[in-house]
Protein backbone atom coordinates (compact mmCIF):
# COMPACT_ATOMS: atom_id res chain seq x y z
CA UNK A 1 0.00 0.00 0.00
CA UNK A 2 1.30 3.49 -1.11
CA UNK A 3 0.86 6.22 1.18
CA UNK A 4 0.91 10.18 -0.14
CA UNK A 5 2.73 12.27 2.11
CA UNK A 6 1.09 15.03 3.09
CA UNK A 7 2.20 18.42 4.71
CA UNK A 8 -0.47 18.68 7.26
CA UNK A 9 -0.80 14.98 9.02
CA UNK A 10 -2.91 14.85 11.44
CA UNK A 11 -5.47 12.68 13.36
CA UNK A 12 -5.62 9.77 14.28
CA UNK A 13 -7.38 8.23 11.01
CA UNK A 14 -4.13 9.15 9.56
CA UNK A 15 -1.80 7.44 12.02
CA UNK A 16 -4.21 4.34 12.19
CA UNK A 17 -3.84 4.66 8.45
CA UNK A 18 0.01 4.41 8.70
CA UNK A 19 -0.19 1.36 10.83
CA UNK A 20 -2.13 -0.66 8.84
CA UNK A 21 -0.03 -0.20 5.88
CA UNK A 22 2.48 -1.33 8.37
CA UNK A 23 5.02 1.33 6.99
CA UNK A 24 6.02 4.50 6.03
CA UNK A 25 9.23 4.57 6.43
CA UNK A 26 9.22 0.97 6.20
CA UNK A 27 8.38 -0.45 9.51
CA UNK A 28 9.70 2.63 11.59
CA UNK A 29 7.85 5.63 13.26
CA UNK A 30 10.36 5.99 16.05
CA UNK A 31 14.12 6.28 14.40
CA UNK A 32 17.21 6.37 16.31
CA UNK A 33 20.52 4.75 16.24
CA UNK A 34 19.60 1.28 16.82
CA UNK A 35 22.68 0.14 18.79
CA UNK A 36 22.66 2.84 21.12
CA UNK A 37 24.13 5.38 23.53
CA UNK A 38 26.52 6.51 25.69
CA UNK A 39 25.81 7.08 29.18
CA UNK A 40 26.89 10.29 28.99
CA UNK A 41 26.67 10.90 25.55
CA UNK A 42 23.44 13.00 23.75
CA UNK A 43 20.29 10.44 23.33
CA UNK A 44 18.15 11.17 20.82
CA UNK A 45 15.14 9.39 19.07
CA UNK A 46 12.66 10.88 16.09
CA UNK A 47 8.89 10.16 16.38
CA UNK A 48 8.05 10.54 12.75
CA UNK A 49 4.38 11.42 11.56
CA UNK A 50 3.34 10.99 15.20
CA UNK A 51 0.52 13.67 15.05
CA UNK A 52 -1.16 13.09 18.42
CA UNK A 53 2.19 12.27 20.36
CA UNK A 54 3.23 14.69 22.48
CA UNK A 55 5.27 12.56 25.29
CA UNK A 56 7.60 9.71 25.47
CA UNK A 57 8.15 6.92 27.74
CA UNK A 58 11.64 4.87 28.23
CA UNK A 59 11.17 1.64 29.31
CA UNK A 60 13.23 -1.03 30.80
CA UNK A 61 13.79 -3.94 28.30
CA UNK A 62 12.68 -6.63 30.27
CA UNK A 63 10.70 -5.83 33.14
CA UNK A 64 8.53 -2.60 30.69
CA UNK A 65 8.89 -0.70 33.73
CA UNK A 66 8.99 2.78 32.91
CA UNK A 67 12.17 4.32 34.09
CA UNK A 68 11.95 8.08 32.32
CA UNK A 69 9.28 10.25 30.89
CA UNK A 70 9.71 13.16 28.80
CA UNK A 71 8.20 15.69 26.11
CA UNK A 72 8.81 15.84 22.37
CA UNK A 73 9.64 18.93 20.85
CA UNK A 74 7.39 21.13 19.21
CA UNK A 75 6.68 19.34 15.34
CA UNK A 76 9.16 20.30 12.68
CA UNK A 77 8.48 20.19 9.12
CA UNK A 78 11.31 18.48 7.38
CA UNK A 79 12.98 20.22 4.64
CA UNK A 80 14.10 17.23 3.22
CA UNK A 81 11.13 15.24 2.56
CA UNK A 82 7.17 15.74 3.77
CA UNK A 83 8.42 13.93 6.84
CA UNK A 84 7.31 15.66 10.35
CA UNK A 85 9.06 15.01 13.23
CA UNK A 86 9.19 15.55 16.69
CA UNK A 87 11.93 15.11 18.80
CA UNK A 88 12.66 12.87 22.26
CA UNK A 89 15.70 13.82 24.06
CA UNK A 90 16.54 11.63 26.91
CA UNK A 91 19.88 12.61 27.04
CA UNK A 92 20.10 13.24 31.32
CA UNK A 93 19.09 9.91 31.63
CA UNK A 94 22.19 7.99 31.91
CA UNK A 95 22.04 4.61 33.58
CA UNK A 96 23.28 1.51 31.30
CA UNK A 97 20.68 -0.93 30.29
CA UNK A 98 18.58 -2.32 27.51
CA UNK A 99 15.69 -0.01 27.01
CA UNK A 100 12.52 0.73 24.71
CA UNK A 101 11.35 4.35 23.84
CA UNK A 102 7.48 4.64 23.73
CA UNK A 103 5.44 7.37 22.37
CA UNK A 104 1.60 6.89 21.54
CA UNK A 105 0.82 3.56 19.85
CA UNK A 106 4.80 3.92 18.23
CA UNK A 107 7.64 1.47 20.03
CA UNK A 108 11.13 0.22 19.11
CA UNK A 109 13.07 -2.63 19.82
CA UNK A 110 15.43 -2.99 22.89
CA UNK A 111 18.68 -0.70 22.53
CA UNK A 112 21.47 0.22 24.91
CA UNK A 113 22.97 2.36 27.14
CA UNK A 114 26.25 1.39 27.83
CA UNK A 115 29.91 2.74 27.86
CA UNK A 116 31.79 1.43 24.62
CA UNK A 117 28.46 1.32 22.83
CA UNK A 118 30.14 2.19 19.15
CA UNK A 119 32.84 -0.20 19.40
CA UNK A 120 31.53 -2.95 17.67
CA UNK A 121 30.34 -1.20 14.53
CA UNK A 122 33.48 0.96 14.52
CA UNK A 123 36.17 -2.58 14.64
CA UNK A 124 33.48 -4.05 12.19
CA UNK A 125 33.71 -1.21 9.71
CA UNK A 126 37.32 -1.20 9.21
CA UNK A 127 37.05 -5.21 9.69
CA UNK A 128 34.90 -4.23 6.43
CA UNK A 129 38.03 -3.75 4.60
CA UNK A 130 39.69 -7.02 4.75
CA UNK A 131 36.56 -8.38 3.35
CA UNK A 132 37.51 -6.61 0.30
CA UNK A 133 40.75 -7.39 0.00
CA UNK A 134 40.97 -8.94 -3.86
CA UNK A 135 43.98 -11.24 -4.14
CA UNK A 136 44.16 -13.86 -1.17
CA UNK A 137 42.05 -15.62 0.19
CA UNK A 138 39.34 -15.25 2.80
CA UNK A 139 39.90 -17.74 5.60
CA UNK A 140 37.31 -18.55 8.32
CA UNK A 141 39.64 -17.99 11.32
CA UNK A 142 38.97 -14.09 9.87
CA UNK A 143 36.17 -14.15 7.74
CA UNK A 144 33.78 -16.71 9.49
CA UNK A 145 31.04 -17.50 7.84
CA UNK A 146 32.35 -15.43 4.73
CA UNK A 147 35.49 -17.36 4.20
CA UNK A 148 35.99 -17.33 0.20
CA UNK A 149 38.92 -18.33 -2.11
CA UNK A 150 40.77 -15.11 -3.35
CA UNK A 151 39.47 -12.68 -6.11
CA UNK A 152 41.37 -12.10 -9.24
CA UNK A 153 44.97 -12.85 -8.80
CA UNK A 154 46.02 -9.50 -11.14
CA UNK A 155 49.07 -10.86 -11.68
CA UNK A 156 49.25 -10.90 -15.36
CA UNK A 157 47.27 -7.49 -16.36
CA UNK A 158 47.05 -5.91 -20.13
CA UNK A 159 48.44 -2.51 -20.39
CA UNK A 160 45.43 -0.76 -22.28
CA UNK A 161 46.58 1.13 -25.70
CA UNK A 162 45.12 4.02 -23.54
CA UNK A 163 48.31 3.88 -21.31
CA UNK A 164 50.86 2.38 -23.82
CA UNK A 165 54.43 4.04 -23.48
CA UNK A 166 57.63 3.26 -25.80
CA UNK A 167 58.27 0.84 -23.18
CA UNK A 168 55.08 -0.54 -21.38
CA UNK A 169 53.22 -1.02 -24.89
CA UNK A 170 49.82 -1.76 -25.27
CA UNK A 171 49.39 -5.47 -24.37
CA UNK A 172 52.69 -5.98 -22.20
CA UNK A 173 51.85 -7.76 -19.35
CA UNK A 174 52.34 -6.20 -16.00
CA UNK A 175 51.38 -7.30 -12.18
CA UNK A 176 49.29 -5.11 -9.95
CA UNK A 177 47.90 -7.53 -7.10
CA UNK A 178 46.41 -7.00 -4.09
CA UNK A 179 44.37 -4.04 -3.05
CA UNK A 180 40.52 -3.72 -2.04
CA UNK A 181 37.66 -4.27 -4.47
CA UNK A 182 36.30 -0.69 -4.91
CA UNK A 183 32.64 -1.30 -4.25
CA UNK A 184 29.98 -3.43 -5.12
CA UNK A 185 32.12 -4.14 -8.16
CA UNK A 186 35.57 -6.07 -8.47
CA UNK A 187 37.25 -3.11 -10.18
CA UNK A 188 40.29 -1.17 -8.43
CA UNK A 189 40.78 2.89 -9.07
CA UNK A 190 43.23 5.11 -7.93
CA UNK A 191 41.26 8.25 -7.47
CA UNK A 192 38.91 6.40 -5.16
CA UNK A 193 41.50 4.49 -3.57
CA UNK A 194 43.26 7.98 -2.74
CA UNK A 195 40.91 9.47 -0.74
CA UNK A 196 39.81 6.38 1.11
CA UNK A 197 43.32 6.23 2.30
CA UNK A 198 44.02 8.99 3.01
CA UNK A 199 40.70 9.20 5.73
CA UNK A 200 42.19 6.36 7.10
CA UNK A 201 45.66 7.39 7.81
CA UNK A 202 44.19 10.34 8.83
CA UNK A 203 41.86 8.37 11.18
CA UNK A 204 45.42 6.79 12.93
CA UNK A 205 47.33 9.92 12.74
CA UNK A 206 44.18 11.75 14.70
CA UNK A 207 43.85 8.72 17.32
CA UNK A 208 47.18 6.70 17.61
CA UNK A 209 46.88 6.19 20.70
CA UNK A 210 43.52 4.30 19.99
CA UNK A 211 44.43 2.69 17.30
CA UNK A 212 47.41 1.17 18.78
CA UNK A 213 45.32 -1.60 20.82
CA UNK A 214 42.14 -1.62 18.14
CA UNK A 215 42.72 -5.23 16.86
CA UNK A 216 40.17 -6.31 14.47
CA UNK A 217 41.06 -9.94 13.63
CA UNK A 218 43.14 -9.62 10.48
CA UNK A 219 45.79 -12.38 9.38
CA UNK A 220 48.11 -9.53 10.71
CA UNK A 221 46.90 -8.59 13.91
CA UNK A 222 49.27 -9.12 16.80
CA UNK A 223 52.69 -8.30 14.41
CA UNK A 224 53.17 -5.21 16.41
CA UNK A 225 51.48 -2.42 14.25
CA UNK A 226 47.98 -1.39 14.81
CA UNK A 227 45.37 -3.33 12.53
CA UNK A 228 44.63 -0.15 11.09
CA UNK A 229 47.86 0.27 9.36
CA UNK A 230 47.91 -3.51 8.33
CA UNK A 231 44.99 -3.49 6.73
CA UNK A 232 46.11 -0.30 4.87
CA UNK A 233 49.59 -1.31 3.37
CA UNK A 234 47.57 -4.29 1.83
CA UNK A 235 45.91 -1.88 -0.36
CA UNK A 236 49.01 0.70 -0.39
CA UNK A 237 51.31 -2.26 -1.51
CA UNK A 238 48.42 -2.31 -4.73
CA UNK A 239 48.77 1.19 -5.40
CA UNK A 240 52.54 1.29 -5.76
CA UNK A 241 52.47 -1.22 -8.57
CA UNK A 242 49.86 1.28 -10.03
CA UNK A 243 52.69 3.85 -10.91
CA UNK A 244 54.24 2.96 -14.06
CA UNK A 245 58.41 2.98 -13.50
CA UNK A 246 59.13 3.90 -16.71
CA UNK A 247 57.98 7.44 -16.07
CA UNK A 248 56.35 8.05 -12.89
CA UNK A 249 52.92 8.23 -13.89
CA UNK A 250 50.04 6.38 -12.39
CA UNK A 251 47.00 4.19 -13.58
CA UNK A 252 43.74 6.05 -13.60
CA UNK A 253 42.66 2.21 -12.89
CA UNK A 254 42.54 -1.52 -12.98
CA UNK A 255 40.02 -2.88 -14.00
CA UNK A 256 37.44 -5.19 -16.45
CA UNK A 257 36.22 -4.04 -19.93
CA UNK A 258 32.82 -4.32 -18.11
CA UNK A 259 31.52 -4.53 -15.01
CA UNK A 260 30.77 -8.58 -14.30
CA UNK A 261 27.59 -10.05 -13.95
CA UNK A 262 26.10 -10.04 -10.47
CA UNK A 263 26.24 -13.58 -10.10
CA UNK A 264 30.46 -13.67 -10.31
CA UNK A 265 31.93 -14.93 -7.52
CA UNK A 266 35.43 -14.15 -6.65
CA UNK A 267 38.22 -16.26 -7.96
CA UNK A 268 35.89 -17.47 -10.80
CA UNK A 269 36.04 -14.81 -13.10
CA UNK A 270 38.29 -15.17 -15.97
CA UNK A 271 37.67 -11.61 -18.00
CA UNK A 272 40.82 -9.77 -18.77
CA UNK A 273 41.97 -7.16 -16.80
CA UNK A 274 43.37 -3.69 -18.10
CA UNK A 275 45.41 -0.67 -16.41
CA UNK A 276 43.70 1.96 -17.95
CA UNK A 277 45.35 5.86 -19.14
CA UNK A 278 47.42 7.94 -16.88
CA UNK A 279 45.89 11.40 -15.04
CA UNK A 280 46.53 14.17 -12.83
CA UNK A 281 43.69 13.13 -10.03
CA UNK A 282 45.65 9.73 -10.36
CA UNK A 283 49.13 11.19 -10.01
CA UNK A 284 48.47 13.64 -7.38
CA UNK A 285 46.16 11.66 -4.88
CA UNK A 286 48.67 8.15 -5.42
CA UNK A 287 51.46 11.22 -4.35
CA UNK A 288 49.06 12.57 -1.31
CA UNK A 289 48.76 8.89 -0.09
CA UNK A 290 52.44 7.94 -0.52
CA UNK A 291 53.68 10.70 1.16
CA UNK A 292 51.20 10.43 4.27
CA UNK A 293 52.05 6.65 4.24
CA UNK A 294 55.66 7.37 4.01
CA UNK A 295 56.03 9.23 7.47
CA UNK A 296 53.62 6.62 9.22
CA UNK A 297 54.68 3.47 8.24
CA UNK A 298 58.80 4.65 9.18
CA UNK A 299 57.80 3.98 12.52
CA UNK A 300 57.43 0.20 11.58
CA UNK A 301 61.47 -0.66 9.96
CA UNK A 302 61.17 -3.66 10.53
CA UNK A 303 57.89 -4.84 10.00
CA UNK A 304 57.46 -2.80 6.98
CA UNK A 305 60.98 -2.44 5.79
CA UNK A 306 61.52 -0.46 2.98
CA UNK A 307 57.69 0.57 2.66
CA UNK A 308 58.40 3.82 3.86
CA UNK A 309 61.16 4.54 1.44
CA UNK A 310 59.61 3.11 -1.46
CA UNK A 311 56.67 5.46 -1.01
CA UNK A 312 58.44 8.37 -0.68
CA UNK A 313 60.11 8.06 -3.84
CA UNK A 314 56.68 6.64 -5.42
CA UNK A 315 55.26 9.65 -4.10
CA UNK A 316 58.00 12.56 -5.62
CA UNK A 317 58.07 11.09 -9.33
CA UNK A 318 53.89 10.74 -8.95
CA UNK A 319 54.70 14.63 -7.95
CA UNK A 320 57.29 15.24 -10.85
CA UNK A 321 54.61 13.36 -13.23
CA UNK A 322 51.76 15.37 -12.30
CA UNK A 323 54.19 18.64 -13.56
CA UNK A 324 54.71 17.52 -16.50
CA UNK A 325 51.26 16.70 -17.05
CA UNK A 326 48.98 19.20 -14.66
CA UNK A 327 45.84 18.94 -16.66
CA UNK A 328 44.97 15.53 -17.64
CA UNK A 329 41.42 14.32 -16.75
CA UNK A 330 40.44 11.34 -16.90
CA UNK A 331 38.03 11.21 -19.90
CA UNK A 332 36.50 7.33 -20.64
CA UNK A 333 33.64 8.90 -23.52
CA UNK A 334 36.99 10.38 -25.30
CA UNK A 335 39.31 7.57 -24.15
CA UNK A 336 36.47 5.22 -25.95
CA UNK A 337 36.53 6.94 -28.96
CA UNK A 338 40.22 6.27 -30.05
CA UNK A 339 41.09 2.92 -27.96
CA UNK A 340 39.68 -0.18 -27.68
CA UNK A 341 38.48 -2.22 -26.07
CA UNK A 342 35.91 0.03 -24.68
CA UNK A 343 36.17 0.44 -20.80
CA UNK A 344 32.64 0.97 -19.67
CA UNK A 345 33.77 0.80 -15.56
CA UNK A 346 33.43 3.33 -12.90
CA UNK A 347 34.96 6.51 -14.02
CA UNK A 348 35.80 8.82 -11.21
CA UNK A 349 36.50 11.08 -14.19
CA UNK A 350 37.47 14.66 -12.04
CA UNK A 351 38.23 17.70 -14.10
CA UNK A 352 39.68 19.96 -12.00
CA UNK A 353 42.66 19.72 -9.85
CA UNK A 354 43.19 22.35 -7.54
CA UNK A 355 42.04 20.48 -4.59
CA UNK A 356 44.50 17.61 -5.55
CA UNK A 357 47.53 19.73 -5.87
CA UNK A 358 46.34 21.38 -2.43
CA UNK A 359 46.33 17.86 -1.26
CA UNK A 360 49.55 16.48 -3.28
CA UNK A 361 51.48 19.64 -1.92
CA UNK A 362 50.44 19.44 1.62
CA UNK A 363 51.30 15.90 2.80
CA UNK A 364 54.59 16.43 0.78
CA UNK A 365 55.48 19.68 2.66
CA UNK A 366 54.26 17.82 5.80
CA UNK A 367 56.74 14.78 5.14
CA UNK A 368 59.91 16.47 4.04
CA UNK A 369 59.87 20.09 4.76
CA UNK A 370 60.84 21.07 1.03
CA UNK A 371 60.09 24.79 0.38
CA UNK A 372 58.71 23.73 -3.28
CA UNK A 373 55.92 22.04 -1.88
CA UNK A 374 55.02 24.40 0.95
CA UNK A 375 54.91 26.72 -1.73
CA UNK A 376 52.20 24.85 -3.97
CA UNK A 377 50.44 24.50 -1.09
CA UNK A 378 50.10 28.64 -0.89
CA UNK A 379 49.33 28.74 -4.68
CA UNK A 380 46.00 26.51 -4.23
CA UNK A 381 44.64 27.28 -0.72
CA UNK A 382 40.86 28.49 -1.20
CA UNK A 383 38.95 30.39 0.73
CA UNK A 384 35.23 27.86 0.98
CA UNK A 385 36.45 24.57 0.41
CA UNK A 386 33.85 21.51 0.01
CA UNK A 387 33.46 18.45 2.42
CA UNK A 388 35.50 15.89 0.85
CA UNK A 389 34.11 13.30 -1.77
CA UNK A 390 35.89 11.38 -4.40
CA UNK A 391 36.19 14.30 -6.89
CA UNK A 392 37.64 17.06 -3.97
CA UNK A 393 40.10 16.43 -1.64
CA UNK A 394 41.41 19.91 -0.42
CA UNK A 395 40.06 19.24 3.19
CA UNK A 396 42.31 16.37 3.74
CA UNK A 397 45.45 18.69 3.15
CA UNK A 398 43.90 20.95 5.47
CA UNK A 399 43.17 18.80 7.41
CA UNK A 400 46.88 17.40 7.47
CA UNK A 401 48.45 20.88 8.07
CA UNK A 402 46.15 21.60 11.13
CA UNK A 403 47.04 18.23 12.97
CA UNK A 404 50.39 18.30 12.55
CA UNK A 405 50.14 22.18 13.82
CA UNK A 406 52.06 23.32 10.42
CA UNK A 407 53.77 26.72 11.46
CA UNK A 408 53.51 27.90 8.39
CA UNK A 409 49.60 26.45 7.71
CA UNK A 410 48.22 25.50 10.77
CA UNK A 411 46.73 29.18 12.11
CA UNK A 412 46.15 30.07 8.47
CA UNK A 413 43.40 27.39 7.97
CA UNK A 414 42.06 26.92 11.41
CA UNK A 415 39.23 29.48 10.79
CA UNK A 416 37.92 27.87 7.50
CA UNK A 417 37.68 24.78 9.88
CA UNK A 418 36.20 26.30 12.36
CA UNK A 419 33.68 28.26 10.02
CA UNK A 420 32.60 25.19 8.03
CA UNK A 421 31.99 23.21 11.59
CA UNK A 422 30.23 25.87 13.00
CA UNK A 423 27.77 26.01 9.56
CA UNK A 424 27.14 22.50 10.03
CA UNK A 425 26.78 22.26 14.13
CA UNK A 426 24.08 25.50 13.87
CA UNK A 427 22.07 23.03 11.39
CA UNK A 428 21.13 20.98 14.43
CA UNK A 429 18.79 23.26 16.44
CA UNK A 430 16.32 23.25 13.29
CA UNK A 431 16.59 19.63 12.12
CA UNK A 432 13.91 17.42 11.68
CA UNK A 433 15.96 14.66 13.02
CA UNK A 434 18.08 16.85 14.90
CA UNK A 435 20.93 16.56 12.63
CA UNK A 436 23.70 18.59 10.82
CA UNK A 437 23.43 15.95 7.78
CA UNK A 438 20.38 17.19 5.53
CA UNK A 439 21.20 20.40 5.88
CA UNK A 440 20.94 20.99 2.26
CA UNK A 441 19.38 18.60 0.34
CA UNK A 442 22.40 17.94 -1.75
CA UNK A 443 23.45 16.16 0.51
CA UNK A 444 21.35 13.12 -0.72
CA UNK A 445 23.42 12.31 -3.10
CA UNK A 446 25.16 8.98 -4.37
CA UNK A 447 27.11 7.85 -1.53
CA UNK A 448 25.04 10.28 0.98
CA UNK A 449 26.06 8.01 3.90
CA UNK A 450 29.88 9.57 2.95
CA UNK A 451 28.55 12.66 2.97
CA UNK A 452 26.99 12.56 7.17
CA UNK A 453 30.58 10.50 7.59
CA UNK A 454 32.78 13.29 6.24
CA UNK A 455 30.16 16.05 8.19
CA UNK A 456 31.25 13.76 11.35
CA UNK A 457 34.98 14.33 10.05
CA UNK A 458 34.98 17.72 9.97
CA UNK A 459 33.52 18.11 13.07
CA UNK A 460 35.78 15.92 15.03
CA UNK A 461 38.68 17.65 13.42
CA UNK A 462 36.64 21.31 14.78
CA UNK A 463 36.50 19.11 18.30
CA UNK A 464 40.32 18.25 18.27
CA UNK A 465 41.35 21.67 17.78
CA UNK A 466 38.19 23.56 20.26
CA UNK A 467 37.60 20.50 22.55
CA UNK A 468 33.69 22.04 22.39
CA UNK A 469 31.60 19.11 23.26
CA UNK A 470 28.86 20.62 20.39
CA UNK A 471 30.97 20.02 17.51
CA UNK A 472 31.66 16.03 19.34
CA UNK A 473 27.84 16.03 19.60
CA UNK A 474 26.97 16.77 16.19
CA UNK A 475 29.34 14.43 14.96
CA UNK A 476 28.26 12.05 17.38
CA UNK A 477 24.50 12.72 15.82
CA UNK A 478 25.67 11.85 12.35
CA UNK A 479 26.97 8.74 13.36
CA UNK A 480 23.43 8.14 14.72
CA UNK A 481 21.81 8.77 11.48
CA UNK A 482 24.30 6.24 9.80
CA UNK A 483 23.06 3.65 12.43
CA UNK A 484 19.43 4.53 12.16
CA UNK A 485 18.33 8.11 13.16
CA UNK A 486 17.28 8.71 9.69
CA UNK A 487 13.92 9.23 7.02
CA UNK A 488 14.46 5.38 5.85
CA UNK A 489 14.35 3.93 9.36
CA UNK A 490 17.57 1.71 8.20
CA UNK A 491 20.83 1.11 9.98
CA UNK A 492 22.89 1.33 7.05
CA UNK A 493 25.86 -0.53 8.45
CA UNK A 494 25.73 -4.39 7.31
CA UNK A 495 25.47 -6.97 10.45
CA UNK A 496 24.12 -3.94 12.43
CA UNK A 497 20.57 -2.85 14.35
CA UNK A 498 17.22 -4.09 14.37
CA UNK A 499 16.59 -3.15 11.03
CA UNK A 500 19.75 -3.66 9.03
CA UNK A 501 20.11 -3.18 5.43
CA UNK A 502 20.64 -6.66 4.02
CA UNK A 503 20.15 -7.01 0.26
CA UNK A 504 23.42 -4.45 -0.66
CA UNK A 505 24.40 -4.14 -4.02
CA UNK A 506 27.63 -6.32 -3.73
CA UNK A 507 28.86 -8.83 -5.71
CA UNK A 508 30.55 -11.29 -3.14
CA UNK A 509 27.35 -11.02 -1.00
CA UNK A 510 25.09 -11.39 -4.13
CA UNK A 511 26.41 -14.23 -4.69
CA UNK A 512 27.40 -16.49 -1.90
CA UNK A 513 24.44 -18.89 -0.74
CA UNK A 514 24.66 -16.87 2.59
CA UNK A 515 21.55 -14.97 3.90
CA UNK A 516 23.86 -12.35 5.50
CA UNK A 517 25.54 -9.44 3.65
CA UNK A 518 29.17 -9.13 4.46
CA UNK A 519 29.52 -7.32 7.56
CA UNK A 520 30.74 -4.08 8.18
CA UNK A 521 29.84 -2.33 5.11
CA UNK A 522 27.96 1.50 4.32
CA UNK A 523 25.06 1.36 2.22
CA UNK A 524 25.26 4.75 0.35
CA UNK A 525 22.00 6.04 1.26
CA UNK A 526 19.13 8.08 0.03
CA UNK A 527 20.08 9.31 -3.57
CA UNK A 528 17.98 11.69 -5.18
CA UNK A 529 18.59 10.91 -8.10
CA UNK A 530 18.33 7.12 -7.65
CA UNK A 531 15.90 6.10 -10.06
CA UNK A 532 17.44 7.94 -13.40
CA UNK A 533 20.52 5.70 -12.81
CA UNK A 534 19.03 2.42 -11.69
CA UNK A 535 15.94 1.82 -12.46
CA UNK A 536 14.44 0.09 -9.29
CA UNK A 537 11.22 0.91 -8.06
CA UNK A 538 11.37 3.43 -5.54
CA UNK A 539 8.54 3.56 -3.04
CA UNK A 540 9.69 7.00 -1.77
CA UNK A 541 11.31 9.55 -3.50
CA UNK A 542 12.01 12.38 -2.17
CA UNK A 543 15.64 13.21 -1.17
CA UNK A 544 16.27 11.43 1.93
CA UNK A 545 13.86 9.07 1.90
CA UNK A 546 14.82 7.97 -1.93
CA UNK A 547 16.32 4.34 -0.90
CA UNK A 548 15.56 0.79 -1.44
CA UNK A 549 16.97 -2.25 0.35
CA UNK A 550 17.23 -3.87 -2.88
CA UNK A 551 20.22 -5.75 -4.67
CA UNK A 552 19.68 -3.66 -7.73
CA UNK A 553 19.64 -0.31 -6.22
CA UNK A 554 23.58 0.42 -7.21
CA UNK A 555 22.68 4.41 -6.72
CA UNK A 556 21.46 4.00 -3.17
CA UNK A 557 22.36 0.53 -2.03
CA UNK A 558 26.23 -0.41 -3.14
CA UNK A 559 28.77 -0.03 -0.76
CA UNK A 560 32.39 0.76 -1.56
CA UNK A 561 35.47 2.01 0.07
CA UNK A 562 35.47 5.45 -0.04
CA UNK A 563 32.07 5.68 2.12
CA UNK A 564 33.64 3.03 4.64
CA UNK A 565 36.41 5.01 5.34
CA UNK A 566 34.83 7.80 6.53
CA UNK A 567 32.58 5.55 8.67
CA UNK A 568 35.40 3.93 9.78
CA UNK A 569 36.98 7.74 11.58
CA UNK A 570 33.62 8.63 12.63
CA UNK A 571 32.49 5.80 14.52
CA UNK A 572 36.15 5.36 16.25
CA UNK A 573 36.35 8.70 16.88
CA UNK A 574 33.22 8.99 18.76
CA UNK A 575 34.45 5.80 20.57
CA UNK A 576 37.96 7.11 21.58
CA UNK A 577 36.33 10.70 22.70
CA UNK A 578 33.34 9.70 24.56
O1 LIG B 1 28.65 17.02 -10.05
C1 LIG B 1 27.22 16.95 -10.01
C2 LIG B 1 26.66 18.08 -9.19
O2 LIG B 1 26.96 19.28 -9.84
C3 LIG B 1 25.15 17.90 -9.02
O3 LIG B 1 24.64 18.89 -8.15
C4 LIG B 1 24.87 16.52 -8.41
C5 LIG B 1 23.40 16.23 -8.22
O4 LIG B 1 22.85 15.53 -9.31
O5 LIG B 1 25.43 15.55 -9.27
C6 LIG B 1 26.83 15.64 -9.35
O6 LIG B 1 27.33 14.60 -10.11
C7 LIG B 1 27.20 13.33 -9.53
C8 LIG B 1 28.59 12.74 -9.32
O7 LIG B 1 28.48 11.42 -8.84
C9 LIG B 1 29.42 13.53 -8.34
O8 LIG B 1 28.87 13.46 -7.05
C10 LIG B 1 26.41 12.46 -10.46
O9 LIG B 1 25.08 12.94 -10.53
C11 LIG B 1 26.40 11.04 -9.98
O10 LIG B 1 25.79 10.21 -10.93
C12 LIG B 1 27.81 10.56 -9.73
O11 LIG B 1 27.72 9.31 -9.09
C13 LIG B 1 28.91 8.54 -9.04
C14 LIG B 1 28.61 7.14 -9.59
O12 LIG B 1 29.76 6.33 -9.45
C15 LIG B 1 28.20 7.16 -11.06
O13 LIG B 1 29.24 7.65 -11.84
C16 LIG B 1 29.32 8.43 -7.59
O14 LIG B 1 29.75 9.71 -7.10
C17 LIG B 1 30.45 7.43 -7.43
O15 LIG B 1 30.67 7.21 -6.04
C18 LIG B 1 30.09 6.10 -8.10
O16 LIG B 1 31.20 5.29 -8.04
C19 LIG B 1 31.05 3.94 -8.42
C20 LIG B 1 32.15 3.63 -9.41
O17 LIG B 1 31.95 4.38 -10.57
C21 LIG B 1 32.23 2.14 -9.71
N1 LIG B 1 32.32 1.38 -8.50
C22 LIG B 1 31.21 1.61 -7.60
C23 LIG B 1 31.16 3.05 -7.19
C24 LIG B 1 30.08 3.30 -6.15
O18 LIG B 1 28.79 3.33 -6.68
O1 LIG C 1 27.70 -2.86 -10.37
C1 LIG C 1 27.98 -1.59 -10.93
C2 LIG C 1 28.23 -0.61 -9.81
O2 LIG C 1 29.40 -0.95 -9.12
C3 LIG C 1 28.31 0.79 -10.35
O3 LIG C 1 28.32 1.72 -9.28
C4 LIG C 1 27.13 1.10 -11.25
C5 LIG C 1 27.22 2.47 -11.87
O4 LIG C 1 28.34 2.59 -12.64
O5 LIG C 1 27.02 0.15 -12.26
C6 LIG C 1 26.82 -1.16 -11.78
O6 LIG C 1 26.75 -2.04 -12.86
C7 LIG C 1 25.55 -1.98 -13.58
C8 LIG C 1 25.83 -1.36 -14.95
O7 LIG C 1 26.18 -0.01 -14.80
C9 LIG C 1 24.61 -1.49 -15.84
N1 LIG C 1 24.19 -2.86 -15.93
C10 LIG C 1 23.85 -3.45 -14.64
C11 LIG C 1 25.03 -3.42 -13.72
C12 LIG C 1 24.67 -3.95 -12.33
O8 LIG C 1 23.95 -5.05 -12.38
Amino acid sequence: MKICFKKDLTGMAIGLLMLAAGTLTGSAQIVMNQIGFYPQGKKVAVVINGALNRDFRLLNASSRQVVYEGKLSEAVQSTNSSLVTRIADFSSFITPGSYIIASGMFETPPFKIERNVLRGAAIASLKGFYYQRVSMPLEEKYAGKWARPAGHPDDAVLVHPSAATKRRPAGTIISAPGGWYDAGDYNKYIVNSGITMGTLLSAYEDFPQYYERLDIAIPETGNGAPDLLNEAAYNLRWMLAMQDPGDGGVYNKLTNAAFDAMTARPGETKEPRYVVQKGTAAALDFAAVTAQAARIYEAYPQLYSGLADSCLKASKRAWNWAMKFPDMPYDQGAMNRTHKPEISTGGYGDRSFGDEWFWAAAELYLTTGEAKYAKAVTANIIKSPQLPSWGNVYMLGLYSLIRKQSPAFANLLKPTLLTMADELAEAVATSAFGLTMGRSRNDFIWGSSSVAANQGILLINAYLQTRDAKYLNAAAGNADYLLGRNATGYCFLTGFGYRPVLNIHHRPSASDSIADPVPGLLSGGPNFTAQRSDRQYYEFTEPETTFADVVGSYASNEIAINWNAPAVYLFNAVEACR
